[in-house]
């Protein structure tokens, strides 16, 4: 099949879950070709089925905006038409859905049908797509899909509750790699970070107040009080010099670092001992499913799509967002009883197979063939 994959190239959940697809298809003999306006940070090995095109987005004095959507459309059609593609799957609804509309009316006027799948991810739902601005867009372009999947049953629901959508929503939950995150720690690595033994706390994220990162610095700050710690902030954003100044303030700074946006997640993830998901809202939380994969308990809130991947007392703990007092305790409850933390990274990376790549690839070329015939 030769498939078309319009995704968010950064290091965002949507952006990954989109590269890896396009990777995992390609290695299964499809054609797969990625239209973003940047090379997906996923993407570095060469694949000869792998094919990249990158949206360029021409300057004009008279553009205060510059027309980013009416480029991907048009990029769309090029490619449907020149690759011959046999399906578009785009991820993210905005702007996504909205050209990839566009592409398939303008390709049928020359006589070329094209089936478009839209995944839904989360904030393109319960933020982006919600806000008044977007909403008849996303809720038109959503409904002209030939299909729509949403990452968890939660992110599923919410969307019929917010938007008027006249066709099913199947779930195909996200995936993890499990061979790849099943890394053996690196020892001068972990001794680079916790010199003495002490334990390694993660939290990993695109540091926007919906991850409420100051929660994290918070329940660290409590657990350094009972167990020799130290904390890992894995990404960068918006709220990152909020923590920053936070931890500096709580006089914890030493035990705290910051290593930025990084590729190798399953060499970090490797010498973590537990991970931190502390967000008002995930649809999924792809960045705890790599944790779990990698042998690390997950602590998270119990809000969105996290209840179906951590499961309470087995994999982790699910707190109230906020709780930070709950959390803190459960986080120390683990961290302090060796045996405990054993079994708890027995059972996440044991719960992590039920979303490995090679279950969940399928679910998607299933539905690939709903609309192609090969
Ligand atoms: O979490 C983010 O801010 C990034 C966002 C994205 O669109 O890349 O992540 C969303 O999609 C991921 C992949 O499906 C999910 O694992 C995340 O839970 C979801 N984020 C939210 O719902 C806030």
């Amino acid at each position: 099949m030769r498939i078309g994959i319009v995704c968010y190239p950064t290091f965002g959940g949507s952006g990954v879950l989109a590269t890896e697809l396009g990777k995992a298809l390609a290695d299964k003999g499809h054609q797969v070709h990625f239209i973003t306006y940047q090379q997906p940070v996923r993407l570095s090995h060469f694949n000869a089925n792998i094919f990249y095109h990158e949206v360029l987005v021409p300057t004009y004095p008279l553009f205060d905006y510059p027309p980013y959507e009416t480029a991907l459309a048009s990029t769309m059609v090029d490619v449907i038409v020149n690759h011959n593609l046999d399906l578009l799957h785009v991820h993210y609804a905005v702007p996504h859905a909205s050209a990839a509309y566009m592409a398939k009316k303008i390709v049928e006027k020359q006589g070329k049908k094209i089936p478009v799948i839209t995944t839904l991810h989360g904030t393109d739902i319960t933020l982006v797509g919600k806000d008044k601005t977007f909403a008849p867009v996303v809720t038109f372009s959503i409904n002209e899909s030939d299909a729509i999947t949403a990452v968890s049953e939660n992110l599923r629901q919410e969307t019929f509750r917010n938007f008027k959508i006249e066709k099913e929503i199947d779930v195909i939950r996200n995936f993890v790699d499990v061979k790849r995150f099943r890394k053996k720690p690196i020892d001068a690595f972990r001794r680079v970070i916790a010199p003495n033994g002490e334990k390694i706390v993660m939290h990993a994220s695109n540091f926007r107040k919906i991850k409420r990162v100051g929660d994290v610095v918070h329940i660290f700050e409590q657990i350094l009080k009972k167990v020799p710690a130290k904390l890992l902030f894995v990404g960068d954003g918006p709220e990152r010099a909020v923590a920053e100044a936070l931890c500096r303030e709580l006089n914890i700074d030493n035990e705290v670092r910051f290593v930025g946006r990084q590729e190798q997640m399953e060499d970090i993830l490797a010498i973590s001992d537990l991970f931190l998901l502390t967000s008002e809202y995930e649809s999924f939380g792809l960045a705890a499913l790599e944790a779990m994969a990698s042998s690390v308990p997950v602590i998270s809130t119990n809000v969105g799509g996290l209840p179906e991947i951590n499961v309470e007392g087995v994999t982790g703990y699910l707190c109230n967002v906020g709780d930070i007092d709950g959390m803190s305790r459960q986080a120390i409850g683990i961290l302090s009883d060796e045996e405990k933390l054993k079994q708890f990274k027995i059972n996440a990376e044991l719960h992590s197979r039920n979303f490995d790549i090679e279950n969940v690839i399928p679910e998607y070329e299933a539905l690939y063939n709903r609309f192609v015939k090969c």
